[in-house]
């Protein structure tokens, strides 16, 4: 691995693997850090050659949030802005990932923490190692969950759980994670990359305008009624229809043959 790359990104058979590279600092966030991600999200959505991205970290933790060294309130001068701070990093990321139209699969290799907890719950489909931890760091220091913690939070769990994660701070293990339905799947250590990777493939040689239209249609649903849903639904399976995967995948299931996609 690279150690000169805050985030490795490697792209291949159409899956873009961005690796969070500071594993020193269990991969906390600084600027340049910051910056890399987004570039490996904003490359996701321009270049049709990716299909899926998969999002894992470097060493033994995921990413520990906000790199806490880089403000330390002993160097004296105002109190910083997060608010800025969110503004410019955190929340075109966070924006990117949720409107890219490709599977975002997250393996989850080691201890999430702070707003990177949040980044991996961002993801569409996050796998965890077994001894993996999802911290909700934030009250340990005075600050609020955020990197969309709070709303996918709110609504991944619900008001008690989101509520107890985020004013204790108590570690989530990665199979707790699972029960409660925060994450996909906890799997053995030693069987996560290979686990993640092998999914990320799959979505990467699926029908990628049919699955991006799922994710847009499944993040939708819950701010809609069901009148607009389905309304949605016929625009989407509209659009779907006339894709030449789905023509494809017809065809290959009246010969008896595997379809092969090719994303468009
Ligand atoms: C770290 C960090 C870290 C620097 C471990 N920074 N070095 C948004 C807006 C703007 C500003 C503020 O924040 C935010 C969002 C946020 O993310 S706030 C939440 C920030 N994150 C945290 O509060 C988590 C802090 N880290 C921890 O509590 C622990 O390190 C965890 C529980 C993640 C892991 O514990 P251990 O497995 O015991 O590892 P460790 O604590 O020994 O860490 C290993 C090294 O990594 C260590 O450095 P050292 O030189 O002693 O080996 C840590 O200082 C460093 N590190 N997290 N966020």
């Amino acid at each position: 691995m690279d150690r000169s790359e805050p985030v490795v990104s490697d792209l291949s058979g159409g899956v873009l693997r961005l690796t969070l590279n500071r594993p020193e600092r269990l991969n906390a966030f600084n600027e340049p850090m910051h910056l890399a991600l987004r570039a490996g999200f904003e490359r996701a959505r321009d270049d049709a050659a990716v299909r899926a991205v998969l999002l894992t970290g470097a060493g033994r933790g995921f990413c520990a949030g906000q790199d806490l060294g880089d403000r330390d309130p002993r160097k004296g001068g105002p109190a910083p802005d997060l608010g800025q701070t969110l503004e410019r990093f955190y929340n075109p990321t966070l924006r990117l990932m949720r409107g890219l139209e490709k599977p975002i699969v997250c393996a989850v290799n080691g201890v999430a923490a702070g707003a990177g907890a949040n980044i991996a719950l961002a993801c569409d489909i996050v796998l965890a190692a077994t001894s993996a931890r999802f911290i909700q760091a934030f009250a340990k220091i005075g600050l609020i969950p955020d990197a969309g913690g709070s709303w996918n939070l709110a609504r991944i769990l619900g008001e008690p759980r989101a509520k107890a994660l985020a004013l204790t701070a108590e570690p989530v293990s990665a199979e707790t994670a699972a029960g409660w339905g925060m994450i996909w799947r906890a799997v053995p250590d030693d069987a996560l990359m290979a686990e993640a990777g092998a999914l990320a493939a799959a979505l990467a040689a699926g029908p990628t305008l049919g699955l991006g239209l799922t994710k847009r249609l499944i993040q939708a649903a819950a701010g809609n009624d069901l009148d607009t849903q389905l309304d949605l639904e016929r625009d989407c399976q509209r659009q779907a229809g006339q894709s030449a995967d789905y023509a494809e995948g017809v065809i290959a299931f009246l010969d008896k043959r595997k379809p092969e996609f090719r994303g468009r």
